[in-house]
């Protein structure tokens, strides 16, 4: 792995991850699934804290190094997380809400080099990772996944995708969510390929290196290849060959999280001579569908179910589809899929039927291949990849002094696959305008949450029930 300017061995992380168990563990046997924060940007460091939150016995909690604090407040109370370990540059991020919840906090730099000692031995049903999403419910819930759940989503991957030692991948995707966690480091590591960690989306460092042809593998959502588009259409003929040979000399490129616009995926054929595999997941089950590595890779479609993962439609009465090109909900089961979210029994009871997995995401069956077509929920929005939940932004918002009431609904934006956007009733004689309102907000959302658009109304347009129409709320921003 590279990172922080650094080259390190897999014996370096087996190493440091031993010094951050033993420092995490202070003298206990195990941590016997003690919630272990972490805020650490991509690197070994980050490594580190997983592989030593695991190796103590405990249950790996990674926050978004972007998160404003009431966000980081929410996991952190939420997933009654006992430690958090920290880089020493964003101590100061999170100190002081750890004092303020009795949360012990380690600096990962001292956690490294602790001495090692003897570890638990941890059975894989117990759980490895709780990670936060957003749904249906206002604040985001936590996702609990085994290691055997964690271990049947990478090996799925790793056997459909043919991961290699020699493979070579960029790892600039968020840490806190599945796809940087699972899909780039978890595979990677299993392999024992090479990861070249960035802090961010760090778009000239990355097309310099692909240029130099530094990866055989790269895993990005949508809006990167959107601005991977925009910056070869615009270098110069040496640079765009050069970048362009790059891309279309690695063995696999892969688009992910939200729906490649099928015209977006021609244009990176034409431009590079890459066929981008296009695969479908969900933070709850992994990876369930993937186009194949080697056959067809069909534009807007997101091809079958991959290894292990059985994969159904169901219909609104709730019966199975057998045939193709009828809609229906997507159903998951096997065991790739999480175990619970955390604290919320009543929830995970109603996220299943049967054994199976309601996504709330609807697809149709087409010449063998699923194509997604949407979400069941107008509350659910994609935005750079993210999903988001309009009843939490609403909620925030809402706190705002002149907002009386707020209506969020995602617009459709050729970058960002959606933009955050907001109707808002004012009271009475306050003033509203996009940029404040940008501002107020940032210091309670993560950057993508925040608004992107704002109109001010009187009232919602509203169905006989009384109902907000999210639909023709959409409609008021043109
Ligand atoms: C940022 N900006 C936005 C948004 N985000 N504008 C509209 N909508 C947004 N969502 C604006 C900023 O205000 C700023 O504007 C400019 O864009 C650059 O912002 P910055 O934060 O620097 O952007 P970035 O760092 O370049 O991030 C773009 C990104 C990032 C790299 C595409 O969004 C990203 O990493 N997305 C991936 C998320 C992901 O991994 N999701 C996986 C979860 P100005 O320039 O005016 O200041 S889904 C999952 O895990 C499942 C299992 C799955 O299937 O994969
Ligand atoms: P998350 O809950 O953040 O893990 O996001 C999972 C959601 O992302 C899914 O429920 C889908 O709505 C969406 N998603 C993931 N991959 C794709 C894809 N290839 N096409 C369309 N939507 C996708």
């Amino acid at each position: 792995m590279a990172s922080g300017g650094k080259t390190h061995s897999y014996a370096d992380l087996l190493r440091a991850s031993a010094g951050v168990a033993a420092a995490l563990l202070d003298g206990e046997e195990d941590l016997r699934e003690m919630r272990v924060a972490s805020l650490i940007p991509a690197g070994l460091e980050y490594a580190a804290a997983q592989w030593g939150a695991w190796r103590a016995g405990g249950i790996a909690v990674p926050l978004s190094v972007a998160a404003p604090e009431p966000e980081l407040r929410h996991v952190l109370a939420d997933a009654g997380v006992g430690v958090t370990v920290v880089s020493r540059r964003l101590k100061d991020r999170i100190a002081p809400l750890c004092r303020r919840l009795g949360v012990r906090l380690v600096l990962i730099e001292e956690a490294l080099d602790a001495e090692p000692g003897p570890l638990p031995r941890v059975s894989s049903e117990r759980p490895a990772l709780i990670l936060y999403t957003s749904g249906t419910t206002s604040k985001p819930k936590g996702v609990v996944t085994t290691h055997a759940n964690v271990e049947a989503q990478i090996t799925s991957l790793a056997e459909a995708w043919e991961w290699r030692a020699d493979d070579r991948i960029p790892l600039f995707l968020p840490l806190h969510h599945v796809h940087g966690i699972v899909n780039v480091l978890g595979c990677a590591l299993w392999s024992g390929a090479f990861v070249d960690a960035f802090e961010s989306f760090d778009l000239d460092r990355i097309l310099e290196r692909v240029g130099k042809r530094a990866y055989t593998v790269f895993m990005a959502v949508p809006t990167i290849y959107v601005r991977l588009i925009g910056a070869l259409e615009s270098a110069g003929a040496d640079e765009r060959r050069r970048w362009a040979e790059g891309f279309g000399s690695m063995r696999l490129m892969v688009s992910g999280s939200a729906a490649l616009p099928a015209s977006v995926h021609e244009r990176w054929t034409t431009l590079t001579g890459q066929r981008l595999l296009e695969r479908y997941g969900m933070t709850e089950i992994g990876m369930a569908l993937s186009n194949p590595l080697h056959g067809e890779r069909r534009p807007g479609a997101v091809g079958q179910a991959l290894p292990r993962v059985e994969v159904r439609l169901t219909g609104e009465s709730g019966e199975v589809i057998e045939g193709e090109d009828e809609p229906g909900e997507i159903q998951v089961r096997g065991p790739a899929v999480f175990r619970e979210y955390w604290n919320q029994p009543g929830v995970t009871q109603a996220s299943f039927v049967d054994g199976w997995f309601r996504t709330g995401d609807m697809a149709v069956l087409e010449s063998g291949y699923y194509r997604i077509l949407g979400r069941l929920s107008v509350d659910i929005i994609k935005s750079g990849g993210y999903k988001l939940s309009a009843l939490e932004i609403e909620d925030t918002l809402r706190q705002h002094p002149a907002i009386e009431d707020c209506a969020v609904v995602g617009l459709d934006d050729a970058t960002w696959g959606e933009i955050v956007a907001v109707a808002a009733v004012v009271g009475g004689g306050a003033e509203l305008d996009l940029a404040g309102l940008q501002a107020w907000a940032g210091e309670r959302l993560s950057g993508y949450k925040i608004p992107r658009r704002l109109e001010v109304v009187a009232d919602f347009p509203r169905n006989a029930m009384g109902k907000v129409m999210k639909p023709a709320v959409r409609a008021l921003f043109g």
